[in-house]
């Protein structure tokens, strides 16, 4: 009885797309992109905005460790539409305020989640056709100040799964879905955000 209990359990989770993301990682091949921030030779050579870079991002040396800075409202992207199915992993720390990250964006649109400090709540919002957004999903998730926590988005043909420190927060299925695209990081408008180790590995169904 014990055993066929676990099975169902197994199997429920299985179905609820709980176990999908093993399968996902299991399959996880060629990084496509990874930043620690770390070679100053670099910089930022990596990113690219359509907005002016420095007056907003800085690589900050905190602790014998550089950290991408944020402040204010302004974005900052990497990768192309050569990038369909991925994830994406980062740590994030939120000094003021709060941030938004994109991924599948191309000119077609884009995703993006978000974090609401005021009502501690994670987002996934679409836009698409561009200009146009709308809410996927919210959930009550609790991202502290000035605390290291890490992000992991997974994305799969149509399905979307977002991590905080490792817990499953967001599963999403998306029937109209956006198949390709960069990644991008946000810091929103009277924000100081901290981004670090950012890393991104291709999967293959
Ligand atoms: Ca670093």
């Amino acid at each position: 009885m014990k055993s066929f209990l676990f099975i169902l359990i197994i199997m429920g989770l299985y179905f609820t797309g709980v176990l999908e993301i093993d399968r996902c990682l299991v399959h996880a091949e060629d990084i496509l992109f990874t930043d620690d921030f770390e070679k100053k030779e670099i910089g930022l050579k990596n990113w690219r905005s359509d907005m002016e870079i420095s007056p907003y991002w800085k690589i900050k040396k905190i602790k014998g460790n550089r950290v991408l800075s944020g402040k204010g409202h302004a974005f900052i992207d990497t990768g192309d539409n050569d990038w369909t199915d991925y994830i994406l992993k980062i740590e994030v720390k939120r000094r003021a305020g709060t941030f938004q990250i994109g991924f599948r964006i191309s000119e077609n649109g884009r995703y993006y989640i978000g974090f609401d400090e005021n009502k501690d709540l994670l987002y996934l919002r679409k836009n698409k056709p561009r200009g146009k957004n709308f809410d996927l999903v919210e959930k009550d998730v609790q991202i502290d100040q000035n605390q290291w926590c890490t992000l992991k988005i997974a994305i799969q043909g149509d399905n979307i799964k977002v991590f905080v420190d490792e817990e499953l927060k967001i599963a999403y299925t998306d029937t109209d879905s956006l198949l390709y695209g960069c990644i991008s990081l946000i810091s929103l408008d009277g924000s100081k955000v901290y981004f670090d180790n950012v890393r991104i590995e291709s999967l293959v169904n």
